[in-house]
């Protein structure tokens, strides 16, 4: 008997996408049984953590939505049949775009950890609507980073983790939460290495801190205070020079001028470190070879988020650590998922809008107003605000204010709940998929992943969803996409041609132009590939703005003659192909702010960083404890997975406590507490972990999703967060610092 074969595809539970092998079986064949790692994946070589494993509950997981539905105005839902929702779907938003511009239709999410072409094509929909404002997570998390990075850089950094010297992680778990390939095969690597060094900045003595060869084991919300002292133990005399001459970088003096000011000793003390460790890590950083480093939530939900990025990437910068193996460089996109550039505020709140993205914490305000530049209508694609963003019951309140809410989704999350229509998704394992989160270096990859099986009936792929919105909201001429189809049965090189005949110049086809690919090029795709069509877009993109990269990865020639080679490429390795192969002599040459030159100086950061001087806030006496809203864990994975029995251990996803803190309760493992911050009221069980700090309590991500049983599957933790608390520039939440009151319930 042959043995089941095994199909590549990824794993879609965080934004690594480790390259996988499933066997499928069970009564339809449509379980994914076996699952292994993918050792043909040119990023994961066969790597994949235990979440993986799991992933059948994601394919035939609980809340699985199979038909289109409608809200009845009692709020329960009925089944519509396709041409129905969609022909309704376009009456209502095309009626608010009549009367209150395509501007009041707001768009959110557009691709999880694993899906990003939704994104891609929902453009057409927007472009055909008018709509002008989107957000999703990325405002909640990076957006201060990118800024910072766009003023700094103008560009996106990653850090070379596999070859680096040093590798320094700040308020990142990578144990848990991974973000970079392999992560824990190379952090173990970096713990057994004595010539490497590995440095963790978290409160808690996390499973990578356990690894670490220095562990700041800072005082929750206090690290703008260590990474100040830190980057002026820097400014004293551990500066690259070199990598520091004025000719590629400004704003050296200035820097060391603001930073002579600050009170080393005592900004430690306010961060609970030693003196003698942050001068050790700062010598370590300036004296490595390289240093490849890693800013996450832990900081970026954080008291002071924007200041911390910015002081982060001093550190590095100052010590030269950009553009050589084992430090910092800029990733070649096949597509760029955001920039740090602003543009515009938001319409209602006049919030900083970085990247395009509006700021979460700002979208009820946009929503919950009479203003009449309003938000009224909504597409919420690939995720799940009504769990995810600050302050849930004002979302949810926020959701039912509007005229219209549409929500693509595979499964009846909470937001698809609130929903006036829910169209449901294929799959990941029913339709091609990709990520846009291509970030290595030198060797970049793309991975286009072939289906594992058909949708069932019901179901489309979004490429689908919105082709059909388009249609029915604004009908196009046929003629350019007769000839698009035919060309497209002649090849590639044909279909170029006919691209640039009739769409490439034409100012109403190129702005949809994901849609005229998906329905011109994607019929003539191997079968289950047609949502891979807009990837020829991007591909000619990428070869026009990175000639010599992709040209190094193999595809050669005209920016057409590459785009199409890569294009047949990605087809055809279904276990994902090496685009793009850079050269750290060029990272240098990727500076992209107007001056081509490294700013250091950021003056509204500088000054943030006066107000530093009063130091941290006392804890409010009413409130004394600090939650973490929000922790990665070995299994969670956002709200992707549903069931809480996919979760091997922690399925209720208990509050993890300091046994000093118990003790003061009188509360024992698994004992139950009630928990109050100032947005709400929860009871949660507790696990005694003394790895946390005092007084320093935290909760897991991505739990108590609706229809879970009350306290068996955790606590939504954005019940308990509000949206006031954020950061001043980017409107970046604080949900790792949430103060809390605790007794024994
Ligand atoms: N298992 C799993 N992996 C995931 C995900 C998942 O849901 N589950 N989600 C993915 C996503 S979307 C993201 S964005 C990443 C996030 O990945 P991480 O940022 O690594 O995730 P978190 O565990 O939320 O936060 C990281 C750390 O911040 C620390 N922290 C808390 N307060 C402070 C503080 O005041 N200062 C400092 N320095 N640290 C602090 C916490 O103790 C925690 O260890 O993970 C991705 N990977
Ligand atoms: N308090 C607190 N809040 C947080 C965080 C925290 O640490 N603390 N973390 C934040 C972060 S970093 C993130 S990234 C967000 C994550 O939150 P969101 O960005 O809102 O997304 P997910 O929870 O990942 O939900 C993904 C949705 O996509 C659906 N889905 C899965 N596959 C498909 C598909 O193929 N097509 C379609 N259309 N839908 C699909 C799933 O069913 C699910 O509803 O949460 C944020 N919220
Ligand atoms: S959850 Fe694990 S297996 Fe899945 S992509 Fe992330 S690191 Fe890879
Ligand atoms: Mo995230």
């Amino acid at each position: 008997m042959s043995e089941t074969p095994w199909r590549p595809t990824a794993c879609i539970l965080c934004e690594c996408n480790c390259g996988i092998e499933v066997q499928l079986g069970g009564d339809d064949d449509r379980h994914l049984v076996r699952l292994r790692g993918d050792r043909a994946h040119p990023a994961s070589r066969g790597y994949a953590c235990e979440k993986a494993h799991r992933l059948d509950h994601y394919q035939n997981g609980r809340d699985r939505l199979l038909h289109p539905q409608r809200r009845r105005p009692d709020g329960t839902f009925e089944t519509i049949d396709w041409d129905t929702a969609i022909r309704e779907v376009a009456e209502r938003l095309t009626r608010v775009r009549d009367d209150h511009g395509g501007s009041s239709i707001f768009y959110y999410g557009g691709g999880g950890q694993g899906n990003h072409l939704p994104g891609a094509y929902s453009l057409s929909t927007r472009r055909v609507l008018g709509s002008r404002y989107r957000s999703s997570a990325l405002a909640q998390e990076k957006t201060g980073e990118f800024w910072v990075n766009e003023r700094m850089l103008g560009g996106y950094t990653r850090g070379d983790f596999e070859h680096c010297e040093v590798a320094f992680f700040l308020g990142k778990n990578p144990w848990f939460s991974h973000s970079i390939p392999r992560a824990r095969v190379t952090l173990r690597e970096i713990s057994r290495d004595p010539n490497r060094t590995l440095i963790v900045v978290d409160p808690r003595r996390t499973e990578t801190a356990e690894l670490a060869d220095i562990h700041l084991q800072v005082k929750p919300g206090t690290d703008a205070w260590l990474m100040s002292a830190l980057v002026a133990i820097l400014c004293e005399g551990l500066v690259d020079e070199a990598f520091c001459a004025p000719d590629n970088v400004e704003g050296l003096d200035e820097v060391r001028a603001r930073f002579a000011d600050v009170p080393v000793a005592e900004y430690c003390a306010h961060a609970g470190v030693e003196e003698a460790q942050v001068r050790e890590v700062a010598k370590r950083i300036a004296g490595a070879s390289s240093v490849a480093s890693f800013e996450d939530l832990g900081v970026q939900m954080n008291h002071h988020s924007t200041l911390v990025s910015y002081l982060h990437k001093l550190t590095w910068l100052l010590t030269g650590n950009l553009g050589k193996p084992g430090a910092q460089f800029f990733p070649t996109p096949l597509v760029a998922i955001a920039d740090g550039k602003t543009k515009r505020n938001s319409p209602v709140t006049d919030a900083r809008i970085v990247g395009g993205l509006v700021p979460c914490n700002a979208i009820a305000d946009e929503i919950l107003t009479d203003h009449p530049d309003r938000f009224r209508a909504m597409i919420v694609e690939s995720a799940n605000p009504a769990h995810s963003l600050a302050d849930s019951p004002r979302i949810r309140e926020a959701l039912g204010a509007l005229d219209t809410l549409v929500v693509i989704d595979v499964a009846m999350s909470e937001t698809a709940r609130l929903a006036d229509y829910v169209l449901p998704a294929a799959t990941q394992f029913e339709k091609a998929e990709a990520t846009f989160f291509n970030l290595e270096f030198p060797n970049n990859y793309f991975h286009l992943r072939p289906p594992l099986f058909d949708a069932p009936e019901g179901p489309l792929p979004e490429a689908e969803i919105h082709a059909r919105l388009v249609e029915a909201i604004q009908p196009f001429d046929p003629e350019p996409f007769d000839a698009l189809r035919a060309a497209a049965e002649e090849g590639l090189e044909r279909y170029a041609q006919v691209f640039m005949e009739k769409v490439a110049f034409d100012s109403k086809l190129n702005v949809i132009a994901p849609y005229v690919l998906y329905r011109t090029l994607g019929p003539s795709l191997p079968a289950g590939m047609a949502s891979g069509a807009v990837l020829w877009g991007l591909a000619l993109q990428c070869a026009a703005k990175f000639p010599a990269s992709v040209a190094r990865a193999g595809f050669e020639g005209s920016p057409m003659d590459a785009a199409n080679a890569m294009f047949q490429a990605i087809l055809d390795h279904p276990s994902g192909v090496v685009f793009a192969v850079d050269e750290w002599s060029e990272v240098r040459g990727r500076v992209g702010t107007p001056d081509k030159k490294i700013h250091l100086a950021l003056e509204d950061l500088l000054d943030e960083l006066t107000r530093l001087e009063s130091g941290p806030p006392a804890a409010d006496p009413a409130f004394p404890f600090t939650l973490s809203a929000g922790e990665r864990r070995a299994f969670t994975a956002n709200t992707i997975v549903r069931d809480p029995a996919w979760r091997k251990k922690d399925g209720g996803g208990a509050l993890r406590l300091h046994p000093e803190d118990a003790a003061a309760l009188g509360v024992a493992e698994g004992e139950r507490v009630r928990l109050r911050t100032e947005r709400g009221s929860v009871e949660v069980g507790v696990t005694i972990d003394p790895a946390m700090q005092p007084k320093h309590i935290a909760l897991p991500n991505g739990m108590g999703l609706a229809g879970d049983d009350a306290g068996s599957g955790g606590i939504p933790a954005n019940e308990l967060t509000t949206t006031a608390h954020r950061d001043p520039f980017v409107g970046t939440p604080w949900h790792k610092n949430v103060p809390a009151h605790l007794e024994r319930a």
